[in-house]
């Protein structure tokens, strides 16, 4: 697992070399946004039970097929599951907010999901969806909207994909 400082190191020792300006700045950015990091980790911790439980709402209002007969959500069990999910999203956006770096989300979350939703049917295309709506919220909710806080949810989406809705 990797956060933003040690990954630059990483770079510049896998080369030989001092870090130079643009790593300086590189680190600089993230340092500069160290406190808000923080804030924003502790907020999100601090509500997160209502924030899956609201982004669920609104996803299964958009796509009500989802908890319909038939649907991937449909049961008490792979409801709970789907929030679940929503649920680990939410937690480890928060570590890759505060590492700064999207190595966590690749280590601990998206290895090998594809396969699982896709061997369970679950539509990665919703899932996107449902992960683009708690971003939504937590920039409401932090009152921020810098990269540095939705890069974490950006990265989960995109690794997802948006095909199968
Ligand atoms: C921390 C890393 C981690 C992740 C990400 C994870 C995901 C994950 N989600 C699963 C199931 C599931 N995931 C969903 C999710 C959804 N269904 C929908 O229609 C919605 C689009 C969506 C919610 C937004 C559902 C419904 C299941 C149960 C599917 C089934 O068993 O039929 C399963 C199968 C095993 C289980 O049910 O627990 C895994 C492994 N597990 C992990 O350990």
């Amino acid at each position: 697992m990797q956060d933003a400082v040690t990954s630059l190191i990483g770079v510049y020792d896998a080369t030989g070399r001092y870090l130079d300006r643009d790593a300086i700045e590189q680190l600089n950015s993230y340092f500069a946004t160290g406190a808000a990091r923080l804030k924003a980790a502790s907020t999100i911790t601090a509500n997160a039970a209502s924030l899956v439980r609201q982004s669920g709402a609104q996803l299964f209002e958009e796509l009500p097929d989802l908890i319909r007969p038939g649907g991937n959500a449909y049961t008490t069990r792979r409801f709970a599951a789907c929030l679940r999910d929503m649920d680990y999203y939410l937690r480890y956006a928060t570590y890759a907010l505060v590492a700064g770096n999207s190595d966590v989300l690749d280590e601990r979350v998206l290895q090998g999901l594809r396969d699982t939703y896709s061997s369970l049917g679950v539509a990665t295309g919703s899932t996107v969806r449902g992960i683009q709506i708690m971003k939504a919220k937590v920039v409401e909710l932090v009152g921020e909207n810098g990269d540095w806080l939705t890069e974490p949810f950006d990265h989960m989406t995109r690794e997802l994909g948006e095909n199968n809705i």
